[in-house]
């Protein structure tokens, strides 16, 4: 087994979580987000439940930030809809915070690590077309002043959006997620306004003097089903792992996306991608799990997800460690080069239960190291890969599948609020200390 010896001594090992998931959206003056509506649709969210309470992080933050000592970095985000919960207006509590939460995660010895925007819109912004406007970049440029006045001077690296594949595809065209939307041209434009707003916001943000700017996106490894399939999964990894890189770092989409999303872009669109492929400082890396693509009858891209048997977590996902090898190959060689990488999210659900005050959870640390090692052999191969966020610090709200999927190290109980760390924090905890 690896051990943390086999990484630099500057490596950052950290845990990840997100606002709407664990702060309680119905405090502090918070507005509603489009999730709030969403999950207010029949149907959409399990139980129809929503992020109001969540962890109650909001008040809860001193004690579940204590959990993390003896870790390098904090991965935290701030809610638009905190912050400007109607859009326009500035809530101050909500400012106020994001500045106490950075300054208790800075006097525990821990670097924060922001994302300005993982998924909570303000829903007065999804009435006026939210990702599908192109006004949404200076709406997001908007927001991301007002945090960076804030709190900038005290985050080590900011990242603008998390999975802009999931603010797109999984919520324009796949209607998984908020809004809701299966609707091709409102994918294609939420693709490309997705990436306008990054680029807004790092000009804004460049100007201001604010430095270590990047973005996080979100990869699987793939296989096709057959050889015969082959076509098909490189559609998927066109759309899934190439459609937000490949502007970002080359200026243009790739072709096989193209041949779908053409006729749905926003006019004039490529008159925008010099300022999307502006150069980042660094990239930040999701990784949970492996796909296998068929062919598939309908329209493009028709390839639809075969089952396998592989091992899966509780969210019914392959556990395929080898394939964060082979995304940090890939970004190399086709993408990045030098670029330092830092994985930010990696983790996996599984219904875990506390015995006598106890969580034993061999699954989740077995995944934990065996991705780590992954991260060290790509590291041996040339990756500039910088850190590690395990994907969460606690149980949290799983967006539509609402509390049902335990991803956190730590686990909530969602009637008490009680924390209790599973066995796989400690073994990380230990890992982290040599012993
Ligand atoms: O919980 C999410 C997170 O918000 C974004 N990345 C994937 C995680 C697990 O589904």
């Amino acid at each position: 087994m690896i051990t943390r010896k086999d990484f630099p001594e500057r490596f950052l090992f950290g845990a990840a979580t997100s606002a709407y998931q664990i702060e309680g959206h119905c405090f502090g003056g918070a507005g509603p987000t489009i999730w709030d509506s969403f999950a207010a649709q029949p149907g959409k969210v399990a139980n129809g439940e929503t992020g109001g309470l969540a962890c109650d992080h909001y008040h809860r933050y001193e004690a579940d930030l204590d959990l993390l000592k003896g870790l390098d970095a904090y991965r935290f985000s701030t809610s638009w809809a905190r912050v400007m919960p109607d859009g326009r207006a500035v809530n101050q509590a909500g400012l106020d915070f994001y500045d106490r939460l950075v300054d208790a995660i800075l006097a525990r010895g821990l670097q924060p690590f922001l994302t300005l925007y993982h998924w909570d819109m303000p829903a007065e912004l999804g009435t006026r077309g939210g990702w599908e406007n192109r006004d949404v970049a200076s709406w997001f440029g908007d927001f991301s002043e007002i945090v960076i006045d804030r709190i900038g001077d005290r985050v080590g690296s900011t990242a603008t959006i998390n999975e802009p594949w999931c603010v797109s595809w999984l919520s324009h065209f796949l209607g998984h997620h908020a809004p809701g939307k299966q609707d091709i041209s409102a994918a294609a434009r939420a693709v490309h306004h997705v990436l306008l707003a990054h680029a807004e916001a790092m000009e804004r943000l460049r100007d201001r003097g604010q430095q270590n700017l990047g973005i996080v996106l979100n990869f699987e490894a793939f296989q096709p089903a057959t050889p015969q399939d082959q076509p098909a999964a490189a559609r998927f990894d066109a759309i899934v792992n190439r459609m937000f890189i490949e502007p970002l770092k080359k200026g243009r989409y790739p072709k096989p996306v193209l041949e779908g999303l053409t006729p749905h872009l926003p006019e004039n669109w490529q008159d925008d991608m010099s300022r999307i492929s502006a150069p980042l400082d660094w990239l930040g890396v999701n990784y949970y799990t492996r796909q296998t693509i068929s062919e598939a009858e309908g329209p493009w891209p028709n390839y639809t997800m075969a089952q396998t048997n592989a091992p899966k977590t509780q969210m019914g996902w392959d556990i395929y460690p080898e394939g964060l090898a082979e995304t940090l190959q890939m970004l190399k060689t086709d993408y990045v080069e030098d670029l330092p990488i830092y994985i930010t999210e990696n983790g996996m659900a599984w219904d875990d239960t506390v015995h006598n005050g106890t969580v034993d959870d061999p699954a989740r640390s077995n995944y934990l190291f065996g991705h780590l090692a992954q991260v060290s052999a790509a590291q041996a191969d040339g990756a500039n890969i910088q850190g590690y966020f395990y994907w969460s610090l606690l149980d949290n709200y799983e967006w539509a599948f609402g509390y049902e999927k335990r991803f956190g190290m730590i686990h909530v109980d969602f009637e008490t609020l009680e924390r209790v760390p599973k066995n796989s924090y400690y073994a990380f905890k230990s890992w982290l200390s040599g012993q």
